[in-house]
């Protein structure tokens, strides 16, 4: 019986929770879930008795806490023994990708918040949010094309954390209709498809809060 706990935020619009969840469930590892529905009036005390930086996600196992998406995945990855490429130029790129979203695209972030049940929803297009797409559907392509190869549908081949941390984006994407090359739209397919994101849109679409400042478009 595993002693994990993540604790997440709402599965419809906490796109940080997202991440580590949909790694530990492709990781095949076992953990029990806490969720706390954000902007609510007892949210932050809540987060607080789970969290030292205040915020969601964060993982607990024993007397262990882990905070923060990216340092979560890494390390789920030690426990499980996989969940980055296993070749070493393929595995930097693989953390290049997913620094890059870790620490950037603040405008696809702001102008696109995930609603991962939300459809047909669509904002105007700014310069700087094209150009975040724009990026996204290149490293998309580049990793498929250089890596994607070796078998199997995701950026590196197998199920990485690059892809963990991009399946906000699909559902982003997704949302409000973004314009994406076919590589990009085959990726984006895969995602949608995969049974893991799948359980986690069906939990969205039966929570009954909202957060009207991501309802967008
Ligand atoms: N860099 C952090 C960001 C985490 C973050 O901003 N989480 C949001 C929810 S998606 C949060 O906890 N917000 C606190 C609140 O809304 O009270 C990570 O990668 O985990």
């Amino acid at each position: 019986m595993s002693d994990l706990t993540l604790v997440i935020g709402n599965k419809n619009y906490s796109s940080w929770s997202l991440r580590p969840w949909i790694l530990m469930k492709h990781l095949g590892l076992d953990f029990k879930e806490v969720l706390i529905p954000l902007k609510q009036p007892e949210t932050r005390d809540e987060i607080e008795k789970h969290s030292p930086s205040g915020r969601v996600p964060a993982l607990h196992g024993g007397s262990l806490c882990v905070w923060d998406s990216l340092a979560i995945c890494e390390y789920v990855c030690e426990l499980a023994g996989k969940g980055w490429p296993k070749e070493p130029q393929a595995r930097a790129v693989a953390r290049s990708v997913a620094a890059e979203m870790h620490s950037g695209f603040v405008n696809l972030r702001s102008e696109w918040p995930m609603n991962a049940r939300a459809r047909n929803r669509r904002t105007m297009l700014t310069p700087s949010l094209e150009a975040d797409i724009d990026r996204i559907d290149v490293i998309w392509n580049d990793c498929r094309r250089r890596f994607g190869t070796s078998g199997g549908q995701w950026l590196f081949g197998e199920y990485s954390v690059a892809d963990a941390m991009y399946a906000p984006v699909v559902l982003r994407f997704n949302t409000y209709g973004a314009q994406v090359s076919e590589t990009a739209r085959w990726y984006m397919a895969a995602t949608i498809e995969d049974p893991a994101l799948q359980d986690w849109i069906r939990a969205a679409q039966e929570e009954p809060w909202t957060m009207e400042s991501s309802e967008v478009g």
